[in-house]
Formats: structure tokens, sequence, C-alpha cells
């Protein structure tokens, strides 16, 4: 997410931290390499000057140029800044449904913006997260297939589909899907409507007569965030003609660049609700400007990876995994069932990028292939005795080999492993006696 741009923000920040103090020319030469960053992240020319104002008014104000740790005291700015323009500090993220159910919602925006996959995802985080009933309704009439693919997604995130007669006029379409809503009592009513290449007056005249006999609760943008300040233009024009409540960020999983998450809010008002992070129907994160600054600035988003981690492992597994590592009985074995909930949780790329260094890390790792390691470790437990993986201890060189042999490994591929797995004990026991 954003690699270019964390990049080009990063190399000026991480000249500071050698130097020890800053000078007037340092802080110039670092400012413009900022703004180059924003620039060809795609960031808005007035969000540009807006953002390098702040960075400029706090390193004046804070006295940077004095201060003894000048390149923390930056990135402290840089990371305030950031979140400023992602959206603030103390917002509440996603979306609070606060009002009588059946609650109706309006998904708009241009072709393949991801409106019809966000609607499922947005159903699926209710029903997850908040328990919800949730109908998706499709009310596409201008592609065919938008009707089946909303029931497939609907289909794979077990939502209820209202099966729309779309030879029928759309106001009278949702009015029907509201009515067996009430009769299905279902909490959440999701509303998939067409989109269009661009902005035009049909487009804009059709989402109208759709709302007015909606009147939803949210009417939610869902912007491609590779599109850049596109997405921002689009947003502005939809916004004028239809009050958008919020925006949802779609692909930020691939190589977006940035300037649409930064540049929204600063121009259109509007807040960041979700942001899409893959095509599956569970890749929707809710929205946290002081997360996504943290993940840009490569100072990781540790909270979301304990939330994430929340979702493949049960409070009972984790408390017991705890324990053990305080009390400094965690084997092999638990090595491995730690391994195996990693796995659960996505891909190594993603869990590491999402500590604090993990991109560098995955940098200097740039090579290793760090899923085939991960097999071989496993290899490596699962070719050990019950009673080998329960007391690590006891391999000596004639079980090193047997083990070796059997995983289709090298003696000193085992070696390795031991040696990071006592370290690995070794750091838990410190952390074990600080907590
Ligand atoms: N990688 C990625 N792909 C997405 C995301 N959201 C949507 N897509 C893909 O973008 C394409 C267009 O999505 P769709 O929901 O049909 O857009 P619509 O035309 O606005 O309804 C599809 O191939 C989706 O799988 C996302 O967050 N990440
Ligand atoms: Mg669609």
């Amino acid at each position: 997410m954003f690699d270019s741009l964390r990049e080009r923000i990063l190399s000026p920040i991480r000249k500071f931290g050698q130097g020890g103090r800053i000078t007037e020319e340092s802080l110039e030469e670092a400012m413009k390499e900022i703004r180059r960053a924003l620039l060809e992240a795609d960031v808005h020319f007035k969000v540009v000057k807006e953002f390098l104002e702040q960075v400029k008014r706090e390193a004046v104000g804070q006295e940077l140029m004095k201060s003894v740790s000048p390149g923390q005291q930056f990135v402290k700015i840089v990371y305030d800044a950031l979140v400023n323009f992602l959206g603030g500090k103390d917002v509440e993220a996603g979306l609070q449904l606060r009002a009588a159910p059946p609650v109706p919602l309006l998904l708009v925006g241009l072709q393949g913006s991801g409106k019809t996959t966000s609607a499922a995802k947005l159903g699926l985080h209710f029903k997850k997260k908040e328990k919800k009933k949730v109908l998706l309704v499709p009310c596409d009439n201008r592609r065919p297939a938008a009707k089946e693919q909303l029931r497939i997604l609907a289909k794979q995130a077990d939502l209820e589909f209202y099966d729309s007669d779309l030879s029928q006029p759309l106001p009278q379409i949702v009015k029907s899907a509201m009515e067996d809503a009430k009769r299905r009592v279902v909490d959440v009513v999701i509303v998939d409507t067409a989109g269009r290449l661009s902005v035009d007056e049909e487009l804009m005249a059709e989402i109208g007569e759709v709302r007015d006999a909606l009147q939803p609760f949210a009417t939610i943008f869902v912007a491609d965030s590779m599109t850049g300040q596109d997405a921002v233009n689009v947003a502005q024009a939809f916004n004028a003609k239809t009050p958008l409540t919020g925006v949802v960020l779609t692909k930020l999983d691939g190589d977006a660049r940035g300037g649409a998450a930064l540049s929204i809010k600063f121009l259109t008002g509007l807040p960041i609700l979700y942001m899409g992070v893959g095509e599956g129907v569970s890749a929707l994160e809710p929205f946290h400007p002081d997360r996504l600054a943290s993940r840009i600035l490569d100072m990781g988003d540790v909270l979301s990876l304990v939330e994430k981690a929340q979702e493949v492992i049960t409070e009972d597994e984790a408390k017991d995994s705890v324990n053990k590592m305080s009390k400094g009985t965690f084997s092999l074995e638990d090595f491995l069932g730690q391994m195996r909930m990693m796995k659960k949780m996505g891909s190594m790329e993603g869990i590491m990028k999402m500590l604090p260094g993990g991109n560098k890390m995955m940098e200097q790792m740039k090579g290793v292939d760090a899923e085939g390691e991960m097999k071989k470790t496993e290899a490596i437990i699962l070719s050990m005795t019950k009673k080998e993986r329960k007391n690590h201890k006891i391999l000596n060189g004639n079980r090193r080999l047997r083990i070796a042999k059997g995983s289709g490994t090298q003696v000193q591929d085992v070696n390795k492993l031991i040696t990071k797995f006592e370290e690995a004990q070794k750091m838990m026991a410190q952390f074990a006696k600080m907590g």
C-alpha cells in the first residue's frame, strides 16, 4: 500500500536521523522531497501546499532545529499532517447505523469503481461485526450481468438477496425492496446502482430519483483509489447534485499511489468510511486515518493486526499461548500452532507490512522466499516426534540428521530453526518479565 509514497517520504527523514541536527537547508531539502513525493502520488496541488505549510508551521513552532532528536520529531510532525489530511484523529471509523431498521444505504460511483463488490463487503461487515441481517438490492439496469454478480456475491457472503425486476422503474424497485425488507425483518438494505464511465446528467438524474424514493440513511460514494485525483473530482460532482455521506475507497491493495486518500477529505469534506483491500467479500476494513498514516510511515499497524488475529484465533487459544509464553513452557509444538494461525491471517508479506519497520524488513528480505521458509519450518517440526517437539533439548546430532532426512531438508536447516526457536523463547521470557 502506497509503497512508492512511503519510500519517497522516508528517505529525507532517514537522512535526518544520521546527521543529528537539522539545518535550515536540510529542512528545505526535505520539504522539497516530500513535495515531490506527494505530487508524484497524485495528491492534489492544493492539498500538497496546505500539507507542507502545516509541516513547516509545526517544524518552526516546535523549534525542530534546536531539537536533539530532530529525525523522530520530524516523523511525528509528518505523521500528524498525514492523519489530518486522511481525515483527522478521534473520528469514529466506519458508518454508525443510528436509525430504525431497515436502514437503507445507497451506493453510487463510476463504473468499475467497486460498487457491487463493496455492497457485498459492507453487508458482510455489518453481519459479522454487528450481527445485522442484511438485504442486498440490485438496481443496476445498465449491465444485465450486474444483478447476477450481486447474487453470487450475496451467496458468498451468505446475505439476503432481493430479486429485483429490472424492467420496472428504479424508484418502484427500491420502494418494493423496502417493503420486502420490512416483511423479512432485515436490519440493513444496501442498494447497488449503475455507474457510468464519467459523470453525466442522465446518471445524476437517475440517482436523484432513486434517492428520493429510497430516502437513504447514507449515500456512499465508491471511489477507485487507483484513479487518484480523478476520484476526487467525480466525488465533488456527485456531492454537488446528491449530498453524499462518505466514501468507500477501493483497491488500496493494489499499487494505488495515495493521491485520492490524501486529497478527498480536504477537497470534498467527505470522510473516508471504509477501504477495500482485495477482491474477496471480506476484504474491507473500517478506515482509521491514524493507522493508515502509521502504515505509510512504516510505523506499523499493530492494532489492525491484532483485530485480524482476533478473527482467526479464539480467545482461549490466545490466552493459552500467552500463558505458555510467560511460563517459559512454549514448545516447538506451540511454535507450529502459531505459524498455522499466522497462515490463516493471510500472506507473510501482508502480516510483515503491518509491523513497525516491516516494510524495511521486507526490503532486506528481498529474494528470501518467506512462504517457502515457513513451509520448510513446518516440515521440519512435523518430522519430529511428539517428545522432541515438547522438549527440543533432546535433539542430538543423530536425531537432527533423522529429522533433516525426514523433512527433505539439510541438517543446517534444522540447526538454524532450533537456534531461531531458542532466540524466540528467550525473547518471550523477557517480554513476560516486563509485563
Ligand atoms: N483488488 C481489488 N479489486 C477490487 C476491489 N474492489 C473491487 N474490485 C474489483 O474491481 C472490479 C470492479 O468491481 P465492481 O464491484 O464490479 O465495480 P462496479 O462497476 O462499481 O460495480 C472487479 O473486478 C472487482 O473484483 C478492491 O478493494 N481491491
Ligand atoms: Mg456494479
